[in-house]
């Protein structure tokens, strides 16, 4: 039996059955379909979040110049809060509301009589104290389930205030994950921002799309494609703002970090005004060359790549002494990796230049493209994908503009450029490996038990669980309290990072407390 057949073996019939089509044995050169984006089962201790948490906490949130109202209990406001680390500056021209958690803090009361008052309260109370130029409302469970028209609200503060106020039906229960959060966000910011601003094209400008700043991680990737010289629009959404995201329309191109949480505006975008997308990995040091000669490569301007070129050398020559030392210490190693819907993928390159190999992986929401790649698409919509509204964008004969003729992005795909590509988690992965699609609890530790990675890369959910069985852990979701990890120098603290955490000799001291004292005393019936 090998690892995932264990595993599986422990299921009752009926979660074997559902279990079974979510955990393969990656083998090299086959198909390996998975299942994926379906619903997780009640009661099985998944790691997924909310749609709520991937409207707000993701793509929302970050916003800076945003006051984002969460219309609900406050522990839904709390935990949305800060904890992801999408770090932001404000400066003289734009406000920076990220260090506060505004909530309507809907009591007993408010669900049995209605939540809409409250709600109207709480915009003037924002607009009174912080004057924001844009409110964002975002509901939680309660709020669909009472039928609190926040739209209606919405509609009627923009109007009254005169700024704008947007409203998202993001209630946690719609989809079965963030995933469906990320579709709502990605559709109310293409309706009502994209494209609203009146700025000029510039020559060689980008939008970096999905890249939220995690510990500083789109800073410095932003500091790299400055020195080489592109001018950058719109970051979305880390340290993003509406302000910038107005003229995200005006950009040549659009990069694509994360193709799971806002793949539906780079499609959106490239309908509406003409901007090509291209598939990027700003983590990894094979990632950051291959992205940055890709683009390059998409301008075919002879100075932009020479700049490329020698950015590349500069920053890699600053790093490379140290990252060999590191690689010594690491060599050899394992690791499990356990993120969302992107960060599988980017990592292992990174890993892979360290010379750890990953032997497990998994994500929490993706779907079947994030692992088997964009050529899957389209797939069959079930009941709750149907739940989340697709909206169909049309060109705007006014703003569409292209760089290259369909014929160019040909031949530029015919090189081998990933333009509105994505090969998904398969093309990084090593054989062998074991995938689990929406892991939980039980099958982390078991998987962790018959592995045994030297490293567990994941969230705060299962961290010091498998701490606790001796196997250290970076969160990969915040790097704790580290990073940036993206970009040469990123990927120097990861390195630094993960070798203290791997060669520390406290991992060898810890015992779990079953094993130091019973958890349970007895003696056998019948006998003294
Ligand atoms: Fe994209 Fe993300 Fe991820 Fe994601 Fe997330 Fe995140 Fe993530 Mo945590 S947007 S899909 S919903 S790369 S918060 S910055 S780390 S689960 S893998």
């Amino acid at each position: 039996m090998n690892s995932r057949d264990k595993v599986l073996d422990k299921y009752s019939s009926k979660i074997y059955k559902n279990r079974k089509e979510h955990i393969i044995q990656f083998e090299e050169g086959k198909p390996n379909l998975i299942a994926a984006d379906t619903r997780a089962i009640p009661g099985i201790l998944t790691n997924r979040g909310c749609c709520y948490a991937g409207c707000k906490g993701v793509v929302i949130g970050p916003l800076k110049d945003v006051a984002t109202i969460v219309h609900g209990p406050i522990g839904c406001s709390y935990y949305t809060w800060g904890t992801r680390r999408s770090k932001s500056k404000g400066d003289e021209n734009t406000k920076d509301f990220s260090d506060y958690c505004f909530s309507t803090d809907m009591q007993e009361t408010d669900i049995v009589f209605g939540g809409e008052k409250k709600l109207k309260k709480a915009i003037k109370e924002v607009v009174e104290i912080f004057n924001p130029a844009c409110i964002m409302i975002c509901s939680t469970c309660p709020v669909g389930l009472i039928g609190d028209d926040i739209h209606a609200v919405a509609a009627e503060a923009e109007e009254l205030y005169g700024i704008k106020v947007l409203a998202f039906s993001c209630e946690g229960y719609k989809g079965v994950s963030q995933s469906g959060g990320h579709h709502i966000a990605n559709n109310g910011l293409m309706k009502h921002i994209i494209g609203t601003g009146d700025a000029e094209p510039v020559k060689y400008s980008i939008n970096l799309l999905g890249e939220y700043n995690i510990g500083g991680d789109g800073w410095e990737i932003e500091r790299i494609l400055k020195r080489i010289g592109y001018n950058i629009v719109s970051v979305m959404t880390g340290d993003g703002s509406v302000e910038e995201m107005k003229n995200a329309h005006t950009a040549d191109l659009n990069l694509l970090q994360c193709h799971r949480s806002i793949n539906y505006i780079a499609e959106m975008l490239k309908t509406k005004y003409g901007t090509a997308w291209l598939k990027v990995n700003f983590i990894g040091l094979n990632g950051i060359k291959k992205s940055l000669r890709d683009v390059a490569a998409f301008f075919n301007d002879p100075d932009l790549t020479a700049r490329t070129e020698a950015v590349i050398a500069d920053e890699e020559d600053e790093i490379k002494e140290a990252m060999a030392a590191f690689k010594t210490k690491l060599e050899g190693k394992t690791a499990a990796v356990y993120v969302g819907g992107s960060r599988t993928h980017h990592f292992i390159n990174l890993l892979k230049s360290l010379g750890v190999e990953v032997v497990l992986a998994g994500y929490e929401f993706a779907h079947r493209d994030d692992y088997e790649g964009r050529q899957v698409l389209p797939l069959k919509m079930d009941a709750d994908s149907k739940n989340i509204e697709s909206i169909v964008v049309e060109k705007d004969p006014a703003k569409f503009k292209t760089f290259h003729t369909d014929e160019q992005l040909e031949e530029l795909k015919k090189a081998g450029l990933p333009i509105e590509s994505y090969d998904g988690l398969w093309a990084e992965l090593s054989p062998n490996a074991t995938v689990t699609d929406d892991f939980n609890h039980f099958e982390t530790e078991e998987f962790v038990k018959l592995l045994k990675p030297d490293i567990f890369f994941s969230g705060i959910k299962d961290k010091y669980v498998v701490q606790k069985a001796g196997i250290p852990s970076r969160q990969i979701h915040s790097y704790d309290y580290g990073g940036p990890y993206a970009g040469f120098k990123g990927a120097l603290n990861f390195a630094r990072d993960v070798t203290l955490a791997v060669n520390t000799p406290a991992w060898d001291l810890v015992q779990a407390p079953w094993k130091r004292e019973p958890t349970l005393e007895g003696s056998l019936g019948g006998t003294e």
